[in-house]
């Protein structure tokens, strides 16, 4: 008897057993990448020398970097739709929607695997297939046909019950989860959804689930596929691709939650965390200045719809900026033909392009102080590109509610027309452009904007280096390597990325580096949480960063550092954390015996203290980082 996960994990392996904690390795039938992350990730796969993909699907999308201020971003999408033309990938254009959401209408199938250069890929597990989110060398290996090596998780049930109550959506239900679990919680965790209540939750509504799982730090969150999966594959024109996927009944779990759906109130995230989740009720009446509607974890039709239903025949506060985008030209088309759109724009609403927008500060930032309620599922500090606003993540009923009020408002204390009809679903994939019949003859369009991929030396048996920064606990890939329009266009330029590594923690934190000739990093609990971007092992491993020493990782982060020859330490014991400041010098011996003795000793040099850190890392692990990389690594096998 198995669970979901471990069917279709069985289903796809190729080395290692079933056992939690144990290292196996899957084969990716699905991969997908994004333009702020894809560029890396094909420079890579063309490093690697790889033809075609070896996969049954692979998919580059463009909807992060779509403001083109200066040639940066167009040079990205150029050089990106020529290489998947010659590499045998469907290419998705910019305006054709945000990836999870075009994924999940298009492309996710049951029962399949998908490993997508992005946190959020899980979103596509909705659809009862395990989707998991990965830096972009991963996602590239995976394309090459390497199999994906992680770490066998904990299967986690959840089981939902009741309904939910007028006013309550999903995306209440995922920040209950959150309040319960925290941003670590999900750590080396798969969460498998079951219950009476996942009859009434549509794929959209599952999706925002499965989508900030991600904020959790989970592996994946998976739905099973069902009759609620079928109705969906069928409007989608792919009624083909549905295939029932369940877990065997009595099967194990290694924990489980139970929630019951009708039991829940309108929630909001609180600045600067997911997991500070509050009611609205405690905020009702408190001051709103900015709402925006969209991103992949709210942004589907239904999203949008019950939105609409609370602002029609409305118009929005004086004071209140309300943006919208749809999360895909499909939902877009529909609220077109069905008359929602004008809803929005006579309630006043700015409508956005079907990209990520503000979710990721390209454009839209709050002003100075700013209150801003998104339905995305990120608000971490700087995030929005303004500093000092006030980010609460919410469903869109409560965005919708608090943008007429002009204050926070809870959305089951007013009356609307909750019910969605079903129209047809507008199916045209025009902009989703197949791969060259005549790959000889593609030439790869590389402007000035790409530049070649930075290399790391082989690891070298001592390290005596500074301590380059002191961190706290959480630091997010939006810490390491922020986003927003200012720094996004040079996500394939490296050497200008660097400049802007931890800008919102330390000045100059380049020239420091520079000065020191790199360094090592000291940080908190979860270190490296939220995005995939591996822009945040690899800036840092540009300015000569040689290790990281944590409390603890997040997954996707401490793989990143692997692949970029940066080695992953956590403290042996984590009181040692406080003995440890600023421009410390450590020395570390012996990285070669990584394999011998998992243990370093670290002498502090500047206090004359020691103490231990712990690797816990594979064999292939220490081999990469040896070579100074997983590129090298894989070079040197050729
Ligand atoms: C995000 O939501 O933080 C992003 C931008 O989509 C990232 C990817 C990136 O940094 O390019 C993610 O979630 O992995
Ligand atoms: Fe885009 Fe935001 Fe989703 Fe990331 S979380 S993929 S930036 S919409």
């Amino acid at each position: 008897m198995e669970n979901l996960t471990q069917k279709i994990l069985r289903a796809h392996l190729v080395k290692g057993e079933m056992i939690k904690g144990s290292p196996i390795e899957i084969v990716m039938d699905q991969t997908l990448t994004q333009d702020a992350t894809g560029t890396m990730a094909y420079m890579q796969l063309e490093a690697m020398g790889i033809d075609q993909v070896k996969t049954e699907k692979s998919i580059s999308y463009v909807d992060h970097n779509t403001l083109q201020s200066g040639y940066m971003n167009a040079d990205d999408h150029a050089y990106l739709q020529s290489v998947a033309s010659k590499h045998g990938i469907y290419f998705s254009k910019p305006g054709n929607g945000i990836c999870h959401q075009v994924h999940l209408e298009r492309f996710a199938k049951p029962g399949k695997t998908l490993i997508g250069s992005d946190s959020h890929t899980p979103t596509s597990s909705a659809m009862g297939m395990i989707a998991i989110g990965a830096g972009g060398l991963d996602v590239a290996k995976a394309m090459a046909g390497i199999p994906y090596r992680l770490v066998m998780p904990e299967v986690i049930n959840i089981e939902l019950t009741g309904k939910l109550k007028h006013g309550v959506s999903a995306k209440d239900i995922i920040l209950e989860v959150l309040r319960q679990l925290t941003v670590k919680g999900g750590v080396s965790k798969v969460f498998e959804y079951s219950g009476d209540a996942l009859q009434y939750l549509t794929v959209y509504q599952r999706a925002t689930i499965t989508n900030m799982g991600a904020e959790l730090g989970a592996t994946t969150s998976i739905f099973p596929s069902d009759e609620v999966t079928h109705a969906f594959l069928k409007q989608q024109g792919r009624e083909e691709d549905y295939v029932c996927m369940q877990a065997d009944p009595g099967c194990h779990y290694d924990g489980k939650i139970t929630i019951d759906c009708s039991s829940l109130v309108p929630m909001a995230a609180c600045p600067n965390s997911p997991d500070a989740v509050q009611t609205i009720a405690s905020l009702q009446g408190k001051k709103v200045d900015q709402v925006a509607i969209g991103s992949c974890t709210n942004s589907g039709y239904e999203d949008l719809m019950k939105a609409a239903k609370i602002l029609e025949g409305k118009t929005i506060a004086d004071h209140v900026s309300l943006v919208v985008s749809p999360g895909s030209r499909q939902v877009l088309m529909k609220l077109m033909e069905n008359g929602t759109l004008k809803t929005f724009i006579q309630a006043g609403a700015r409508i956005l392009e079907c990209t990520c927008g503000p979710c990721i500060g390209m454009g839209q930032s709050p002003k100075s102080d700013g209150i801003s309620l998104r339905t995305f599922n990120r608000n971490f500090y700087g995030r929005s590109g303004t500093l000092s606003a006030g980010v609460y993540l919410v469903s869109p009923e409560t965005a919708a509610a608090s943008a007429i009020a002009g204050v926070f408002c809870d959305p089951s204390t007013i009356e609307y027309d909750d019910t969605i009809e079903e129209s047809p679903y507008y199916v045209d994939d025009s902009m989703i452009i197949a791969p060259s019949q005549h790959p000889e003859q593609v030439e790869i369009i590389r402007g000035p904007n790409i530049k070649p991929l930075p290399v790391n030396d082989a690891m070298s048996n001592v390290i005596d280096k500074k301590v380059v920064i002191k961190l706290e606990d959480n630091i997010t890939t939006d810490h390491i390597a922020p986003a927003g329009a200012r720094v996004l266009p040079y996500r394939s330029n490296i050497e200008k990325l660097s400049e802007f590594v931890f800008e919102n923690n330390i000045e100059h934190f380049d020239q420091i580096c520079k000065e020191n000739k790199g360094g090592i990093i000291v940080a908190g609990e979860n270190y490296g949480q939220g995005s995939s971007r591996e822009h945040a092992a690899l800036a840092p491993m540009y300015l000569g960063v040689k290790m990281v020493i944590a409390k603890s990782f997040a997954r996707i982060h401490k793989a990143n550092l692997v692949n970029f020859g940066i080695i992953p330490c956590e403290f042996e014991n984590k009181e040692d954390y406080n003995n440890i400041d600023f421009m410390d010098e450590l020395v570390i011996e012996n990285t070669y015996n990584l394999s011998e003795n998992p243990v370093l000793i670290v002498q502090n040099k500047t206090k004359e203290t020691t103490f231990k850190v712990n690797t816990s890392l594979s064999n292939e692990d220490i081999e990469i980082l040896k070579a100074g990389g997983a590129l090298n690594y894989i070079r040197n096998q050729q």
